[in-house]
C-alpha cells in the first residue's frame, strides 16, 4: 500500500529533524526515514573515542527556539559526541519529533513522475511512499569511505572505522592498535586510544595541520555573555563568513605586518586555541605567503611539542597550505608522540603493502597488532545522495546528471529534478562553515518556499538550468580565488579514487551566501521555475 505524504524527509540529523519541525509548523504532512535506529546523524555514528565538535558548544546548537537554547547547560567549551548527541534526543524529545520519524529505514529510490508531478520513494524495506516534495537531509559525511586495503580480509583480528564505530565501546587495554589516517578523527582518536592501548601504531599517509582546542569546563562567563545578547550573537552569526564569532576573524594581513607583531597574533590565538588560529589573518587563504608564514609557525609548534625530531619533520605538513585541508582541533594530538606506547609510520616513505593475518606490512617491515582502526574519512558531500537510485524529469539520473561533478543551483537543487531539495547540498556553504548555522539558513528558506508555493497554489518548483550554469561557475570562480583547490582534498573529492575533481562547498561566506539566497526568494525566486498544478 502507498503512503501519501507531503513531504519525505531523509535523514534524522540536525537537518532532517529541523525540516521536520518547521514543516509541521506550516501544516505539512512530512515523514522522516532514517537508517540509523535513533536521531543524531552525524552524531548517531561517529562515537569513537574522542570524538568532539570543533566549534564552540554554545555556538554549534539550534538557534530556532530561545528557549531550547536557554534551558539546554552545555558542560564543555567543545562538547564532546555524548553530549551532543544527548542533546539531539533532547531536541527530539522536546519537540516530540520521534512520531514522525522512522528509524531502522533506508531509501532506495526515488523517481519523480512527470505526469502527476510527485515523487515515488521506496525504502530497502519495500514501502512505496507518494510524496510531492523530497528533502535530502543525508549529510556531507554520512558516508564512511570503505577501506580497500589488500589483505584486508584475512587479519584475524577486529577492524573498526570510525564513522561507524560500535555503539557498546571498544575497549583497547592492553591491546596492540594500528590507526590508519590522520585525519580530524584520527587526531581526536588517537590520544584517547593511547591512553588505553599496550601500543598504537599510527600509519599515516599525509600529516594534517592541527591546532590546539584547549578543551576544558564551559566558562560561566561565555555562557552568561553569550545568553546575554543572544539575538545579536545570533544574527551576527547568520551574517559571518563561516557561521560562527569564537574564531574571531582578524582583518589584518598577514604580510602587512612585522615579524614580532604576527608572531604576537599567532601565540596569542594558538594560546586561546581552535579556529582563531585559522582566522588569525584575512590572507592566509588567498596569499601563498601569508600562508607560508602561518604554515611555518604551526611547524615550529610540532617542533617544539615532539620531543623526537625525526617524529616532528614527519609530522610537519608539506604538500599543501595551512588550512587547505580540513584544519583538525586536537586535544593532545602532537604531545601523543611523545609516549612511549605509540609510533608513527610514514606511508610515504614506507608506503602500505598489505594487511596481514596478524598485522600491517609496509615496505619498511612487518607491524603486528591486535586491532585495527580505518581513520579513513568520508565520501564526501555526494556519497549519500549517489547511494539513492533519484531519478527526475525524463527519468535522468542524479547519477548521470552529476557525472562530471555535483551541480546544483544555490547547493538546494538540482536542475531537471523538481520539489527535490538538498539540504547542505554541493554548492552550499556547508562544510566550510558552522553546520548548524547553515542548515537552520536552508531548512528556514525552503520553509519560506513551501509556505509561498502553499499560499499560490503552486505544484512545483526547480532549478533553470542556466541558473545552475551560472551558479556552478560562481561556485568554482570563488573557490578559485583561495588556496584551497592545490590541496588533495575531501573538498575536491580527491580522497575517493575515480571521483571527478571538483570543489563543492561553496567558499564565498555563510553571510554573503544568505544574502543572496534572500534575494533570490524577494525577487519571485529568481533562477526557479515555479508552475501552478496542472
Ligand atoms: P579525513 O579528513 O578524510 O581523513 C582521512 C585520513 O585517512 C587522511 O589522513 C587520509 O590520508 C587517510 N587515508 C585515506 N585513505 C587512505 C589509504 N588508503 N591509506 C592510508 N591513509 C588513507 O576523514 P576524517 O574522518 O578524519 O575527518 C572527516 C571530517 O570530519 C573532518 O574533516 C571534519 O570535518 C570532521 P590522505 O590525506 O588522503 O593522504
Amino acid at each position: 500500500m502507498t503512503k501519501t505524504l507531503d513531504a519525505v524527509i531523509i535523514g534524522a540529523g540536525i537537518s532532517g529533524m529541523y525540516m521536520l519541525h518547521r514543516m509541521r509548523g506550516l501544516g505539512l504532512n512530512a515523514r522522516v526515514y532514517e537508517a540509523g535506529a535513533d536521531v543524531g546523524g552525524t552524531w548517531y555514528w561517529n562515537r569513537y573515542p574522542g570524538a568532539r565538535v570543533d566549534i564552540e558548544s554554545q555556538e554549534y546548537s539550534y538557534s530556532f527556539s530561545e528557549e531550547l537554547e536557554r534551558e539546554w547547560k552545555w558542560t564543555e567549551r567543545y562538547a564532546a559526541q555524548p553530549e551532543i548527541l544527548a542533546y539531539l534526543n533532547h531536541v527530539a524529545d522536546r519537540f516530540d519529533l520521534r512520531r514522525d520519524i522512522q528509524f531502522d529505514t533506508r531509501i532506495a529510490s526515488a523517481a519523480f513522475d512527470e505526469a502527476t508531478g510527485r515523487w515515488t520513494v521506496k525504502t530497502e524495506g519495500g514501502e512505496t511512499i507518494d510524496a510531492k516534495f523530497v528533502v535530502a537531509a543525508t549529510g556531507c559525511l554520512s558516508v564512511p569511505n570503505e577501506p580497500k586495503f589488500q589483505g584486508q580480509d584475512r587479519f584475524k583480528g577486529p577492524t573498526y572505522h570510525t564513522g561507524r564505530w560500535p555503539h557498546e565501546g571498544v575497549d583497547f587495554t592492553g591491546k596492540r592498535v594500528a590507526v590508519i589516517g590522520t585525519g580530524s578523527s584520527a587526531i581526536q582518536s588517537i590520544p584517547q586510544i593511547a591512553k588505553q592501548a599496550d601500543k598504537v601504531i599510527v600509519f599515516q599517509r599525509t600529516p594534517n595541520y592541527s591546532v590546539p582546542a584547549h578543551n576544558g569546563p564551559i566558562k560561566p562567563e561565555v555562557v552568561e555573555a553569550w545568553l546575554a545578547n543572544r539575538d545579536q550573537n545570533r544574527q551576527e552569526q547568520r551574517l559571518s563568513p563561516a557561521g560562527f564569532l569564537s574564531s574571531n576573524a582578524n582583518e589584518a594581513l598577514a604580510t602587512q605586518l612585522g615579524d614580532n607583531e604576527r608572531r604576537q597574533v599567532l601565540e596569542d590565538r594558538w594560546a586561546v586555541g581552535g579556529f582563531t588560529i585559522g582566522a588569525a589573518f584575512a590572507d592566509i587563504s588567498v596569499d601563498p605567503v601569508a600562508n607560508a608564514m602561518v604554515a611555518e609557525f604551526a611547524a615550529e609548534k610540532i617542533r617544539e611539542i615532539v620531543k623526537d625530531p625525526k617524529t616532528a619533520e614527519k609530522l610537519v605538513p608539506r604538500d599543501y597550505p595551512f588550512g587547505t585541508k580540513r584544519l583538525c582541533v586536537d586535544t593532545g594530538y602532537y604531545e601523543v608522540f611523545n609516549r612511549d606506547n605509540v609510533e608513527l609510520i610514514d606511508l610515504k616513505e614506507t608506503p602500505l603493502s598489505t594487511i596481514t593475518e596478524t598485522g600491517v606490512t609496509t615496505t619498511g617491515g612487518d607491524f603486528e597488532v591486535d586491532a585495527i582502526v580505518f581513520a579513513i574519512g568520508f565520501d564526501a558531500m555526494t556519497g549519500a545522495l549517489s547511494r539513492i537510485d533519484i531519478s527526475g524529469r525524463g527519468g535522468q539520473t542524479l547519477k548521470d546528471a552529476w557525472a562530471e561533478g555535483p551541480k546544483t543551483y544555490l547547493g538546494l537543487m538540482v536542475a531537471g529534478f523538481p520539489n527535490f531539495f538538498t539540504v547542505t547540498g554541493p554548492g552550499s556553504p556547508s562544510v566550510l562553515s558552522n553546520m548548524i548555522v547553515s542548515i537552520e539558513q536552508h531548512v528556514d528558506w525552503l520553509s519560506d518556499l513551501f509556505a509561498f508555493m502553499g499560499m499560490y497554489g503552486l505544484a512545483t518548483i526547480e532549478a533553470a538550468p542556466e541558473s545552475q550554469t551560472a551558479w556552478v561557475e560562481h561556485v568554482n570562480e570563488a573557490a578559485s580565488k583561495t588556496l584551497y583547490p592545490v590541496a588533495n582534498s575531501w573538498y575536491l573529492g580527491a580522497n575517493v579514487p575515480g571521483k571527478p575533481r571538483v570543489f563543492m562547498p561553496y567558499i564565498g561566506g555563510v553571510g554573503a551566501y544568505r544574502t543572496l539566497c534572500d534575494a533570490v526568494a524577494a525577487n519571485g525566486y529568481m533562477g526557479f521555475k515555479l508552475r501552478p498544478a496542472a
